[in-house]
C-alpha cells in the first residue's frame, strides 16, 4: 500500500550501532554505484520515541474532492471501495468491488494518475475472468509477497469455504491470480466467528500479514495477527496489545489499517458511526517491536472541520491509502448517500509538512552477485 522505508529504516539502526557484518552484506557507502539515502529525521526520531505523539497541529488536511476520468461522482451503486497501490508507482489507486446489480462480482480500478485524481475504471481479471469470489466473505487488500504491488484477498465468513484466506496475486499489470487458499498456523481455515479482517504489515517486514477483530462474545474487541512467513502462509496468531489492553475500540466503527505515521509499521485507525462518537477518528501507532503492540488510541485531527475531531460525518465508506505518495497514509470517503453521493473526497496526512531536511544514512544492503561478493 505504499513505498516501505522499512528495511532501511531498521537497518539504518544497525548502521550506526554495529560494525561487524555477516558475509554477503555491505553498506550502500561500500558498494559502487550505490549511494546512501535520505531519510527524514522526523521519521527516524519516530522510530526511536516510537509512540511519542506524532505531531503538534492537524493530523489530516481538509477535504478535497478527487476526479475518476474527469467526473466528480463516480461507482455509485452497491459497492465496497478499496484502496491499494495495483501499478506499484508509488501511489495508491481506488478500487470498487461490485456487490449487486449488474455488475455484481466484477471488480473495477482507476488507477492514480499521480496528482491525487483517479484515471477511469478498469475491470479487474482473477485467473482471467471477470467475476470472482461471489459469496459470503470480505475483500482485502495486502502485498502478500512483497514485490510492491498489492494483491487482493478474500476471508470467507460463510458457505462452503467457511474459515478458509483466499488470495490473488497482483501479476504486476493490474490483473490478478486464480484465488491460492493460504495456509495460518498450518491450517487452511482459521479466524472462523464473528469478526472482520485485519490486513497490514504490522513487523515491517515490507510483506502484509493478516489477523482478524472479534465482535461479540467472550473474544470481543480482541485482534489476533498472524505473520506473514514471506512464503505465501501464515503462523499461528498472537493477540494485539492497544496501550497493554488486548480488547480495543468495542463499539460502532469502521476499521482502517495504514502507516500514518510513516514508519513502515502500519498502523490501526477506526472511524466511529455511533457508541457516542459518531464522526471521531481515532488511531493507534505500532510500537515497531514487531510484537503486536500498538498504542492507546489517540483523536485523529482535520483541518477545517468544527468541532475538529469530527469529519466526515454521513452516509460514507472510509478508506486509507497514500493517495500522494509521500509515505504518510492519507484518509478519504466515498460518498455513498446525500448531496455528494459518488464523490471521493480526500484529506491529506499533514506529517509530511513538518519534515524540514532529511539526512544521508547508509545502509545495510545484500551483496548477492560473485563478482561483488567479498568486496
Ligand atoms: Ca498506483
Ligand atoms: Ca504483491
Ligand atoms: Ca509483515
Ligand atoms: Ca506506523
Amino acid at each position: 500500500m505504499k513505498i516501505r522505508l522499512t528495511s532501511c529504516l531498521a537497518l539504518s539502526t544497525l548502521c550506526v550501532t554495529t560494525t561487524a557484518r555477516a558475509d554477503g552484506w555491505r553498506y550502500t557507502s561500500e558498494v559502487p554505484g550505490l549511494g546512501d539515502i535520505s531519510v527524514d529525521p522526523l521519521t527516524i526520531g519516530g522510530r526511536i520515541a516510537r509512540n511519542r505523539r506524532y505531531a503538534t497541529g492537524t493530523d489530516f488536511a481538509v477535504g478535497k474532492v478527487a476526479t475518476v476520468g474527469g467526473a466528480q461522482t463516480s461507482y455509485l451503486g452497491n459497492n465496497v471501495p478499496l484502496a491499494g497501490d495495483f501499478d506499484g508507482d508509488g501511489h495508491d489507486d481506488i478500487a470498487v468491488r461490485w456487490m449487486s446489480g449488474p455488475h455484481e462480482g466484477k471488480w473495477t480500478w482507476s488507477r492514480n494518475d499521480g496528482t491525487g485524481n483517479f484515471l477511469p475504471g478498469k475491470a479487474m481479471r482473477f485467473g482471467g475472468a471477470l467475476l470472482a469470489y461471489r459469496g459470503d466473505n470480505t475483500a482485502f487488500v495486502g502485498d502478500f509477497n512483497g514485490d510492491g504491488f498489492d494483491d487482493i484477498g478474500v476471508h470467507w465468513e460463510g458457505g462452503p469455504h467457511v474459515g478458509k484466506w483466499t488470495i490473488s496475486t497482483n501479476d504486476k499489470s493490474g490483473n490478478f491470480g486464480a484465488g491460492k487458499t493460504v495456509t495460518i498456523g498450518g491450517k487452511t481455515t482459521a479466524y472462523i466467528g464473528d469478526n472482520e479482517p485485519v490486513v497490514g504489515d504490522f513487523d515491517g517486514d515490507g510483506f502484509d500479514d493478516v489477523g482478524v477483530r472479534n465482535h461479540g462474545g467472550n473474544v470481543d474487541g480482541m485482534w489476533w495477527i498472524s505473520r506473514n512467513d514471506q512464503q505465501g502462509n501464515f503462523e499461528p496468531g498472537f493477540a494485539a496489545h492497544f496501550g497493554g489492553s488486548q480488547r480495543a475500540y468495542r463499539g460502532a466503527n469502521q476499521l482502517l489499517v495504514e502507516d500514518f505515521n510513516g514508519d513502515g509499521f502500519d498502523d490501526v485507525a477506526v472511524k466511529w458511526t455511533g457508541s457516542g462518537h459518531t464522526g471521531k477518528w481515532t488511531v493507534s501507532i505500532n510500537d515497531t517491536h514487531g510484537k503486536w503492540r500498538l498504542a492507546p488510541g489517540r483523536a485523529m485531527t482535520f483541518a477545517g472541520t468544527t468541532p475538529a475531531e469530527t469529519a466526515y460525518v454521513g452516509n460514507n465508506l472510509p478508506i486509507a491509502g497514500d493517495f500522494n505518495g509521500d509515505g504518510f497514509a492519507d484518509v478519504g470517503v466515498h460518498w455513498t448517500g446525500g448531496h455528494a453521493t459518488g464523490k471521493w473526497v480526500f484529506s491529506k496526512n499533514s506529517r509530511r509538512d513538518k519534515v524540514v531536511s532529511t539526512r544521508r544514512v547508509s545502509v545495510h544492503v545484500p551483496v548477492l552477485s560473485s563478482t561483488s561478493r567479498g568486496r
